[in-house]
């Protein structure tokens, strides 16, 4: 079987202080902010910092701040704390990945694809189907 994953496009950290947060990770690991946006739709503020180049794409952290308490980064934050949110892998084709992988058995928590950090169109899968973790797949605009 072919992997669905082409590469791990970004991990997503929830934060309750976006700019204290990018701070941290520019002073500490010297990475680059190259893109910030507020996805409305997502409940977050968030900006992406450059790792690494791959053959697939680029790879990034990715730090959410969310909009309210009542959003899925809120209520993570509340019960959870500050710390890992989610994984983002990139996939050639969103729409084909979701269903793949929902005829595997895995609740997909989009029924179609949402738009997503940098032109990416993108899918959640449940993390109880997926051993406790939060899982995004990722299509960039270059594919
Ligand atoms: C919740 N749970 C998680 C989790 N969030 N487990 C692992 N990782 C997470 N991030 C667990 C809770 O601990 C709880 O388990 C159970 O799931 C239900 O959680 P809940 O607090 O009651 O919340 P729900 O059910 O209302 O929502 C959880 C769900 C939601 C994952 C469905 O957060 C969601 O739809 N997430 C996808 C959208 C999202 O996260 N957007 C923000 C990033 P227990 O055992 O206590 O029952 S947007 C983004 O990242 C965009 C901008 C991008 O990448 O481009």
């Amino acid at each position: 079987m072919d992997s669905v994953f082409q590469r791990i496009d970004h991990v997503g950290i929830a934060c309750h202080n976006l700019e204290e947060k990018i701070e941290f990770y520019e002073s500490t690991f010297g990475l680059v902010v190259v893109s910030r946006e507020v996805n409305e739709e997502q409940g977050v503020r968030e900006a992406m910092l450059h790792v690494a180049d791959g053959d697939g794409g680029a790879s990034y952290i990715q730090l959410l701040e969310p909009l309210h308490p009542d959003t899925a980064v809120g209520k993570y934050l509340s019960k959870r704390g500050e710390g890992v949110h989610h994984i983002g892998y990139g996939v050639a084709d969103v729409a084909k990945a979701m269903a793949d992988i929902a005829a595997k058995g895995v609740r997909l928590i989009d029924e179609r694809p949402r738009h997503g950090s940098m032109g990416a169109s993108i899918a959640f899968l449940h993390p109880k189907d997926v051993g406790g973790v939060l899982t995004e797949l990722v299509e960039t605009p270059r594919h």
